[in-house]
């Protein structure tokens, strides 16, 4: 077992109402104590701006109030001295402060500061369940963890499919919406790529502005692959503003934090103007169409407007990372006052359509949180749209020409897929796994509870490829694969630009290749968009033993990336047909000259790396960002490209989760 600590913390840091209790607190944590650590008494920074968000209620950072005050603390936190000075404001604020934004400006400072490399920030779903379970098992839960002595308990049960009947369409993809793994990877993306703080540097990553366009771009490919899956149309971007909203979301979840329900979002809401002055919110949904309005002048211009008049071009190196920036908007955004604050404020106009004057007293629903926001219909809708946006300026690029499409004397003659469910077949089925629920909630001190629930899951494979490299010499390649549909909705076949738009990416990696026959074989698990199941969920058994090393400091930080068990879409029970496209481009142009050592770098293509540049010099998704003068995908395969065709197969069968790797 884990030894217990207890801290002692200065007498004057507790909040007065807690004054009295001081030492019954610290009794209660005393009890089985195995080591006393003493808080240093410090000089507290100026907490008030923090402070003003009230402990018990929701913390967006989606607000734009919410994300001042967040602003501030995670200064504040990147400005103690050192760890000990970092520990005694965090016992301060810990009683104190909102505890969602306290844990969200607490991670972001950990994963920035130097000194904090290789703290562990303990999984947000176990942090914060509510956000991410029904409520009923906490219930449960407590139940379980009252009357069961630890270490014998038995796992409680998450059901399937609890927020809609089959009278919903929508209800055939909630696997995915609703998928644990895939909100902990959108929330940790945020967290990683945060578009506010007073140090501009921890904004201003390598790249984060087209990686906010390219992250959520695959997150619309995946989406419409998995509905067409499931015999639904691909989703409508909301464009038209004014319109009703045809889907309406009832998240049943519980805040344990604001001890009430999330609001739900009704069928056919409209968004409306906000005045809320709770949340110093003030805003007509004229202005988001004035944002972007003014955004797509930009692209048609291929320019942007600096707040001193000046022109900036849109060129083809940065010009998509400037728009991501001005899109979200980011801080690093060249001109927010003039092009706003578009996505961001999208999605605080949808979480507060069933309330836009605050009479209800209703606070934001999902879309307004990042570890929620992708549970509801409506984020794809808006995401497609975000996406049609910058698609436009990708319409404005030429097509690559061929010395940037070309490897002369390399051919990939085939790619295929091997594993248990038969050549180029892929089978998916429903695994049922246990994660630990506890740190959230007051268990304490009787330790944590185990909860069970179903997700997708697909037998691992791997892919082969067969190169024959007549250069005359060995080279490096980079291998990239991606899959996509092959029709559409109502069963036409996709043209080129509809299917390059819908292609996933699946992996990437570098390759040597010797002159001659070279035969490429390369594991589904060790797939450059996701982390492993145990990373996702920091399943503590699977944690290295030895902490402060650089593997724990990895297993600890890295918990962006896709889940692994979404990597392939659910197919269906005849078999769904999907196209593999693998590409080897020359490695001597994509690469980029860094020394990788030490940081966590195996889900690079939807979350970077840390502390590091994008490791891929071309454009984030090529060779498919961009349009180009084919029918067809066939008409664009060159030597160095090779497509398969994949039938996806879906059984309804569940399985207890298998320990892989
Ligand atoms: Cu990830 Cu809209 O950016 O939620």
């Amino acid at each position: 077992g884990e030894e217990k600590a207890v801290f002692e913390i200065p007498d004057h840091y507790y909040p007065d109402k807690y004054k009295q209790l001081t030492s019954t607190i610290s009794n209660r944590f005393g009890g089985d104590a195995g080591r006393t650590i003493p808080v240093r008494n410090i000089a507290l920074p100026n907490l008030a701006l923090p402070m003003e968000l009230p402990y018990n209620d929701q913390f967006s950072l989606f607000v734009p109030k919410h994300r001042v005050m967040a602003g501030k603390l995670i200064d504040i936190f990147m400005g103690m001295r050192d760890l000990e000075d970092l520990q005694s404001v965090c016992s301060f604020c810990q009683l104190r402060i909102n505890p969602y934004m306290f844990n969200y400006c607490l991670s972001v400072a950990i994963l920035h500061r130097p000194d904090t490399k290789g703290v562990n920030i303990p999984t947000f779903a176990e942090t914060f369940p509510d956000k991410f379970m029904d409520p009923k098992v906490f219930r449960k839960a407590r139940e379980v963890s009252n009357v069961v002595t630890s270490g014998n308990r038995m796992p409680v049960t998450i059901p399937v499919n609890y927020t809609a009947n089959d009278s919903e369409p929508e209800q055939r993809v909630a696997y995915f919406r609703e998928d644990i793994g895939i909100n902990l990877h959108h929330w940790h993306w945020h967290l990683v790529y945060p578009f506010d703080s007073a140090d501009r540097a921890i904004v201003n990553k390598d790249r984060r502005g087209e990686l906010f366009y390219y992250m959520h771009q695959q997150i619309i490919a995946r989406y419409n692959l998995e509905r067409l899956c499931n015999g639904l149309a691909r989703v409508r971007r909301f464009m038209n503003f004014r319109e009703p909203i045809a889907e309406g979301y009832f998240p049943k979840l519980d805040s344990q934090v604001a001890s009430r329900a999330w609001p739900p979002r009704f069928a056919g809401t409209t968004i409306r103007d906000l005045d809320r002055p709770v949340d110093q919110i003030r805003a007509d949904v004229s202005e988001l169409e004035t944002w972007r309005d003014r955004f797509v002048q930009a692209i048609e211009s291929l320019s942007v407007t600096l707040p001193n008049n000046r022109q900036m071009p849109l060129d083809e190196e940065r010009g998509i990372d400037i728009l991501g920036n001005m899109m979200e908007s980011s801080i690093i955004s060249p001109n927010r006052g003039y092009y706003g604050d578009l996505h961001n404020m999208g999605h605080v106009f949808i979480s507060y359509s069933h309330d836009p004057d605050h009479r209800h007293l209703e606070q934001f629903g999902v879309m307004g949180d990042s570890a929620t926001a992708m549970r509801d219909p409506v984020f794809y809708r808006w995401h497609s749209y975000i996406d049609d946006l910058f698609q436009l300026y990708k319409y404005k690029l030429n097509p690559y020409t061929d010395d940037k499409l070309d490897f002369p004397g390399i051919r990939v003659s085939s790619i295929s897929i091997e594993g248990p469910a038969g050549a180029n077949t892929l089978g998916t089925f429903w695994e049922l796994s246990t994660v630990e629920l506890g740190r959230g909630l007051d268990f304490t001190p009787r330790g944590s509870v185990l909860a069970r629930f179903t997700h997708l899951q697909h037998q691992d494979f791997t892919y082969v490829l067969e190169v024959n490299n007549t250069s005359g010499q060995g080279v490096m390649g980079t291998v990239r694969i991606f899959m996509a549909p092959t029709h559409n909705e109502s069963g036409e076949p996709l043209g080129f630009d509809e299917q390059r738009r819908a292609m996933v990416e699946l992996d990437k990696f570098t390759a040597g290749l010797r002159p001659g026959n070279n035969t490429i074989r390369h594991r589904s698990l060790d797939s450059s968009v996701t982390i492993p199941y145990e990373r996702t969920f920091r399943d503590q058994s699977a944690r290295p033993a030895d902490p402060g090393t650089a593997e724990s400091a990895e297993f600890d930080f890295c918990g962006c990336g896709w889940p692994h068990h979404m990597l392939v879409a659910k197919g269906n029970a005849q078999g769904y047909p999907v196209v593999l496209f693998a590409m080897i481009s020359n490695w001597a142009e994509d690469r980029v000259e860094q020394d990788l050592v030490g940081s966590c770098n195996d889900a690079a293509s939807y979350c970077g790396i840390r502390d590091r540049r994008y490791p891929d010099r071309r454009a984030m998704g090529f060779p498919f960002d961009r349009p180009a003068q084919a029918q067809a995908l066939s008409d664009f395969l060159r030597p160095n490209m090779a497509v398969r065709d994949l039938t996806i197969r879906f059984s309804d069968t569940t399985r207890p989760r298998q320990q892989r790797r």
